[in-house]
């Protein structure tokens, strides 16, 4: 078994999870926070049997793609007074951020 941790951007995560769940799969939604962007996005946690690993990564490929996010971030102008101007910066963000680990053991009581 793989564990799937996908972290996606909110706007994909409806459709996803609808075909995963149609799929047959199972998923876990948490609620998260880009580090850079300092914005929410989605951290999907997905275990899943290694044969249908390369089923799960062609869905979160069609559904889930690259965005623009705007990035305002105070920029110093130098001058006779300190002063910041928001800067504001196009940052590429998605479609997915994935990490695929080896499962040692799953179980469920
Ligand atoms: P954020 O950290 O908010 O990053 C959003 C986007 O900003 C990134 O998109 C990337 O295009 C850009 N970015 C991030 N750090 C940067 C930096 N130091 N300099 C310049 N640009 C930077 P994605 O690469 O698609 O990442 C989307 C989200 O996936 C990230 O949101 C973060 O939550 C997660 N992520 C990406 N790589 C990760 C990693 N190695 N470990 C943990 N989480 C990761």
């Amino acid at each position: 078994m793989k564990m799937v941790i996908a972290i996606v951007q909110d706007k994909d995560v409806s459709k996803l999870l609808e075909c995963v769940i149609q799929a047959g799969l199972r998923a876990t939604r948490l609620a998260s926070s880009g580090g850079f962007l300092r914005s929410g996005n989605t951290t999907l946690l997905f275990g899943v049997e290694e044969q249908r690993l390369e089923s799960l990564l062609a869905m979160i490929r069609e559904i889930c793609y690259q965005r623009e996010e705007i990035l305002t971030q105070a920029q110093p102008v130098m001058g006779p007074i300190d002063t910041y101007i928001p800067f504001p910066i196009e940052v590429p963000v998605g479609g997915a951020t994935l990490f695929v680990l080896d499962v040692e053991q799953f179980i469920r009581v």
